[in-house]
């Protein structure tokens, strides 16, 4: 049996990522399973939530971080049977924001390489989109922003300048920029459709990993 694609949706805050995540989900039906990281439903993913709603609760950013990838590691095994079984695995957010948003706090000895380690050995997608737009602070006018700890617009830039930074620093044939600007719902889906289509109809054999 042909394996199924690891398809990657990723990108700046308040882009539409799950929007369009579930927009795939829909179009490809059964033969899929949506996965969206952070996953607060996990132990780890618990406490992960109570960091980025509750202010008041602080964790050096170091913790976060390693936090936020053994999130990760928590699912990979699930990914992996998930993949082998046939099914194409959908994934909002992953191992980029990670690192992104970690490295764009810019603390003292966590770069991005830094940043990359602990997410080292994980699987990697067969096809990445990192949903981007031209300014930052039309992102305000998005329902719910600024209720969690990232959302604020300052940080958001250094955020978007890091993302570039992670690209040069974390090589990927299988990535592309959608630029969601001024695209309707409906206009940026009909964009990716051919994009995700065209991968999952690919015969890929064996796994790549981080
Ligand atoms: N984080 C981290 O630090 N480290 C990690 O390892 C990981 C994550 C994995 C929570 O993530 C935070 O965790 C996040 C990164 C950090 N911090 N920030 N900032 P999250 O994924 O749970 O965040 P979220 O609350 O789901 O927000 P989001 O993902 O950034 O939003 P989105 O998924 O991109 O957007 P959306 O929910 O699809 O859409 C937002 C609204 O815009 C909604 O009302 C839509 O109807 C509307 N929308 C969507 N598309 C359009 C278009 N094209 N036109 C107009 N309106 C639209
Ligand atoms: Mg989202």
């Amino acid at each position: 049996m042909a394996r199924g694609k690891l398809i990657l949706i990723e990108g700046l805050d308040r882009t539409g990522k799950s929007t369009q995540s579930e927009k795939i989900l829909s179009a490809l039906g059964d033969e899929a399973v949506l996965l969206k990281f952070p996953d607060r439903t996990t132990r780890i993913g618990e406490l992960i939530n109570q960091y980025l709603t509750d202010s008041n609760f602080e964790l050096p950013a170091q913790s976060i971080h390693l936090l936020f990838s053994a999130n990760r590691w928590e699912l990979n095994s699930e990914i992996h049977s998930l993949l082998e079984a046939g099914k194409h695995v959908i994934l909002d957010r992953y191992v980029y924001s990670g690192v992104a948003y970690s490295a764009a706090k810019e603390i003292p000895g966590m770069d991005i390489s830094w940043c990359f380690n602990p997410d080292k050995g994980l699987l990697k997608p067969d096809l990445t989109l990192f949903f981007s737009n031209q300014d930052s602070s039309s992102l305000q006018d998005r329902e719910g922003f600024g209720e969690e700890r990232y959302e604020k617009i300052e940080f958001q830039k250094r955020v978007r300048h890091t993302f570039s930074n992670v690209f040069d620093h974390i090589s990927d044939p299988n990535r592309a920029i959608v630029d969601v600007s001024d695209r309707s719902i409906e206009e940026v889906f009909r964009y990716i459709e051919p994009l995700f289509r065209t991968v999952i109809n690919k015969d890929l054999e064996g796994f790549t990993y981080f």
